[in-house]
């Protein structure tokens, strides 16, 4: 074994600088993995981003860009290539390119390989998409596999070389990266069509031919209607990847692994649920806010809570369900096979144990989501007791407060944290 080493020698700190700038709250996730597969991840992803800033830059005319996308794998072993693209941090990422190829050059064998080889793939990918626009699912499929199924494979590659994993079956890593990439390609709707200069679209015409003309008219207020029973169609077709994810991230068997892997995922089931029938995508950002991604990092440790996650959003996604939507049937089915899925690991059972359990008849189910009211008479009675209003009474005449103002002030507080309980035992995201 290769002794470990805590940094890369001398562009180490470039490395990580340059990830925490590209990759905000990812960046905390990779470094939690052990050093030498951490450095691994990183190159990797700062290497995939490059190559996606060469993909992005439409200034970049298309007899320069190809050849740049077909080579890129070879470009990683020489530090003196350079080509300047891109805006802001990727600018800098690719001006100092050299440093990334320097610490990929300090990699493990394995782990250059298992770069390289992805590398190329999704170099030739982009390549044949530069020209292509996304007509049928099929041809989504395809796309998203070049951009995001592949760093599944690539991922799993690398775990594999680190001998802490077993190697994973391709089309599970394969659909890892294709959940990812349909939320973020659902979500950037109204970002990727604004951009100028026009950037290319990956909503597949196969899907919004059913509700408009030319995809751009999912932003008029006119098509709203239309533009959510487009965006349902979309997250429904993304759905269908949840159960490869379970199967992937329920064989890993390293704990920093695991939760590198699960994030991620929890974070794109959550992303499906905000857009789901949600107009705001075609109006603004819609994002998992700050304080809810923290605690899916933070909450985010074992199988359980994966699949309890999973439940959560799946049901707060059903719960968005219209009727009258064209594809609420589908979108239906799909939600039900990864709740049962979810119910039937049999990890989910406490949490529905405290659900289905008499004491909290007082809950109200709704789309078996812990909807509920609270009317408070509970605690009431309780300081009705003869004890407890003369503890009570003192303390009152103690502070000047009657006692039907304390009778309020007591409810609203019992409320409170009869409500905070409740929510973070029985819906623990939030
Ligand atoms: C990723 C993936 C990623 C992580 C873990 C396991 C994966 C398995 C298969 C495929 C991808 C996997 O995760 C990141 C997450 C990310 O970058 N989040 C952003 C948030 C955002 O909105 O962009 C952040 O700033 O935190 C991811 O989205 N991609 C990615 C890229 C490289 C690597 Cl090594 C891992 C991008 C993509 C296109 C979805 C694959």
């Amino acid at each position: 074994m290769r002794p470990s080493r805590s940094h890369l020698s001398l562009t180490g700190p470039f490395c990580y600088t340059m990830l925490h700038k590209v990759s905000r709250s990812f960046a905390l996730v990779i470094q939690q993995l052990d050093t030498d597969l951490r450095n691994a991840v990183c190159i990797f992803y700062l290497v995939l981003r490059a190559l996606d800033t060469v993909e992005d830059d439409t200034s970049i005319p298309t007899e320069v860009k190809v050849p740049i996308l077909l080579a890129f794998h070879s470009h990683v072993y020489d530090r003196d290539w350079h080509f300047a693209c891109g805006t802001n941090d990727y600018k800098v990422l690719m001006d100092q390119f050299h440093l990334v190829s320097t610490a990929f050059l300090e990699l493990g064998k394995g782990y250059q390989k298992a770069i390289e080889d992805i590398t190329q793939k999704m170099g030739a990918g982009m390549a044949k998409f530069i020209c292509k626009e996304v007509e049928t699912i099929d041809d989504y499929d395809e796309y998203c596999h070049y951009v995001a199924g592949l760093v599944g494979l690539g991922l799993s590659k690398l775990f594999y070389a680190s001998g802490k994993e077993d190697m994973a079956a391709e089309d599970l890593s394969n659909s890892m990266g294709l959940f990812l990439q349909k939320a973020n390609i659902i979500r950037d709707y109204l970002e990727d069509i604004n951009e100028i200069p026009k950037s290319r679209m990956f909503w597949p015409r196969e899907i919004w031919s059913k509700y408009v003309n030319k995809l751009e008219d999912l932003k008029y207020e006119e098509n709203s209607v239309k533009a959510v029973e487009c965006l349902n169609d979309m997250v429904t077709n993304a759905l269908t990847h949840a159960e490869d994810c379970f199967k992937y991230i329920s064989a890993l068997k390293n704990p920093a692994i695991f939760r590198f892997c699960a994030i991620p995922q929890v974070m794109a089931i959550g992303t499906l649920a905000l857009c789901y029938n949600n107009i705001e995508v075609f109006r603004g950002v819609v994002k998992m806010r700050r304080g809810l991604t923290a605690k899916v990092i933070d909450r985010t440790n074992k199988m359980s809570d994966v699949y309890g996650a999973f439940y959560d959003f799946s049901c707060m996604l059903k719960s968005k369900i219209n009727k009258n939507d064209p594809n609420a049937t589908k979108t239906l089915s799909r939600i039900n096979a990864i709740q049962k899925t979810c119910i039937d690991s049999g990890v989910l059972n406490r949490r529905l144990e405290i659900l289905h359990n008499p004491k909290w008849a007082k809950l109200q189910f709704n789309h078996d989501c812990p909807t509920f009211h609270y009317t408070g008479h509970h605690f009431l009675v309780s300081l009705r007791q003869p004890i407890n209003k003369l503890v009570i009474g003192g303390i009152l005449e103690l502070l000047s407060v009657s006692m039907g103002e304390a009778y309020v002030l007591i409810e609203v507080a019992f409320l409170c944290l009869y409500a905070v309980f409740l929510l973070d035992s029985v819906y623990p995201i939030f």
